[in-house]
């Protein structure tokens, strides 16, 4: 029978209700006698004023390239004037809205998701960033491996499939995750200088033959883990959506994290040639030179490291990274590596340093990678709630199994994957539990990686069993200062998504071949050709006989008693 014409539900109804496409839902203001409903916005067709475009001026003019062999740099932090420009231009025509990830179905498609409102703002200034998100997804096809899972086409964010997260303790070039806010500047090497100024007694440039002198500059050579403080933001966003920016927020899984060997110099050793900091100097400003978009302003990358940081020869400007040149994607010819911090200091493409008295103002360090309570949100929220995310915490996540999965086992169920802590600090033991996190074993440290000061280590362990059906594996880890990990999301869930740095926990569907039953109804299921999977689908032959059902009635008590 067809549903009645004169029904007000929607088609999916019942699926907005039971809170599984939670963007469609009204809000409900309760703030008067009466519920009113205040319907999600319904965005207009998209306008754009040509006249007041056009009066901006030649974008092949305003927004050139900044320097020869420097394609896709337009400099902005110098040129008010010109930010102003890209300003009136954005503004004076809309452009389609952040796309739901977080509340409404992510594709199945790999780029995931392809950042429309991002191309278009690039393609709408014009000049120099024409051609920047076409070159940009040249260098990832060129530059990464095949099987990366492109969260997002541009600015590219892929992470590795988590068979291919721990595969090795190092993790190869190609597969080291990609994190960008923008396009992939192409600078050609000998082209290549950086500026040190701001409060420095002699500002000065450097090119890389400088920065190479190891008369000058004593080389550093380090194994390094970056983790973004993005790593494991689904888990988070499968419970509660939060702030829902695609770039700030990218939907990450557990691969935003990669270990490489950096080769390069002391960043103190640079400010050293320049005379050191003068004036009060605390903070040196980094800049990367491609162009990022937030709230319709253009700017290039900029964040900023303590000096204190710096002193302690921590943070490094690196050229080389797994003994070749640093890939385009990430930052050739030079770029920071901050060791211990989130990856977002470790800036890429690296121009221009400036010495200064506090943290920047940059939106990327004073109103992004903020760490906020729970009770500050969308409605309240201010950027001085957050905490300023420097170092990471102790963290660790499994790559096998993966969530929802079932395994075949004889008893014990074989683990992977990775335990990190930022700061300095290390993973001394790795501790895994099959019921949920009430007994947790630890992985023997046979099983673990080498330790190293900066890095992760990766492991292996075959998790004891016994049950069957959905078990929770949890797995934690404690560093060498006995920090350890929240054990529920909900603890550190927090609006901006960052830091998902709970106990790992994944539910797995248990089949217990070392128990009888289990293995002579598998044995069954192989004579049948039945297959395993999914566990929803019902089996079709019959799991005792008549004559087995009838015997055991007979020896036991009935169901029902009479008295
Ligand atoms: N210039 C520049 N540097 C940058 C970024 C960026 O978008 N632009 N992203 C940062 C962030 S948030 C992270 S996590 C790391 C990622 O480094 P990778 O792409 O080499 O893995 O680079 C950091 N450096
Ligand atoms: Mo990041």
């Amino acid at each position: 029978m067809a549903p009645s014409a004169d029904t007000t539900n929607r088609p999916d109804e019942w699926k907005i209700e039971q809170g599984l496409s939670g963007a469609k839902l009204p809000i409900l203001d309760q703030t008067g006698p009466d519920t009113v409903l205040i319907q999600p916005v319904v965005w207009g067709p998209l306008t754009k004023d040509e006249a007041a475009i056009k009066a901006v001026g030649d974008p092949k003019e305003l927004f050139k390239r900044e320097l020869e062999g420097w394609k896709g740099y337009v400099e902005w932090e110098k040129y008010p004037e010109k930010k102003a420009k890209a300003h009136k231009i954005l503004t004076s025509q809309t452009f389609p809205p952040n796309p739901e990830f977080q509340m409404g179905p992510i594709p199945d498609t790999n780029p995931v998701l392809p950042g429309t409102h991002w191309k278009m703002w690039h393609h709408a200034v014009g000049g120099e960033m024409t051609d920047v998100p076409e070159d940009s997804w040249k260098y990832v096809l060129k530059e990464k491996h095949p099987d990366m899972l492109h969260l997002l086409q541009f600015p590219y964010n892929g992470e590795p499939p988590k068979r291919l997260v721990t595969s090795k303790a190092i993790t190869p070039n190609p597969l080291h995750f990609v994190r960008n806010h923008g396009g992939i500047p192409l600078i050609e090497k000998d082209k290549w200088f950086m500026e040190l100024d701001g409060l420095v007694a002699n500002p000065k440039k450097f090119n890389l033959d400088d920065l190479m002198d190891e008369s000058r500059f004593p080389r550093m050579d380090k194994l390094v883990t970056m983790q973004c403080s993005g790593t494991r933001r689904i888990e988070q966003i499968t419970l509660y959506a939060g702030q829902g920016d695609e770039v700030p927020q990218a939907p990450w899984a557990e691969g935003a994290i990669g270990t490489a060997r950096y080769v390069g110099i002391s960043l103190k050793k640079v400010i050293k040639e320049c005379g050191g900091l003068i004036n009060g100097a605390k903070h040196l400003e980094l800049y990367g030179a491609e162009t990022y978009f937030k709230a319709n302003e253009a700017m290039n990358y900029v964040v900023s490291v303590p000096w204190s940081k710096v002193k302690a020869n921590e943070v490094i400007l690196a050229w080389e990274m797994n003994g070749e040149p640093l890939p385009k994607i990430h930052g050739y010819p030079l770029r920071v590596i901050v060791l211990g911090y989130i990856g977002a200091r470790s800036v890429k493409w690296l121009y221009r340093i400036r010495a200064i008295e506090n943290p920047t103002l940059a939106p990327v360090q004073s109103k992004e990678y903020l760490y906020f309570n729970q009770q500050v949100g969308k409605h309240n929220q201010r950027p001085t709630d957050g905490i300023q995310i420097q170092e990471m915490p102790v963290s660790s996540a499994i790559m096998s199994p993966w969530n929802k999965q079932a395994v075949v086992h004889n008893g014990s169920i074989r683990c992977k994957g990775w335990a990190y802590s930022g700061g300095g600090r290390w993973p001394e033991r790795v501790e895994l539990s099959a019921d949920g996190g009430f007994s947790w074993y630890a992985v023997p440290n046979e099983n673990l990686s080498a330790k190293h000061k900066w890095t992760w280590r990766t492991w292996e362990y075959d998790l004891p069993c016994d049950v069957e059906g959905w078990v929770e594996i949890v797995c934690r880890c404690w560093d060498n200062s006995l920090n350890t990990q929240p054990l529920t999301v909900r603890a550190a869930w927090n609006w901006g998504l960052h830091v998902t740095s709970s106990a790992h926990r994944i539910s797995v569907y248990s089949i217990n071949k070392s128990r009888a039953l289990t293995r002579s109804r598998l044995d069954k299921f192989e004579q049948l050709g039945q297959p395993l999977a999914p566990i929803t689908c019902p089996e079709e032959f019959q799991t005792q006989s008549w004559g087995e059902y009838n015997k055991f009635w007979k020896e036991h008590d009935p169901r029902d008693v009479d008295d």
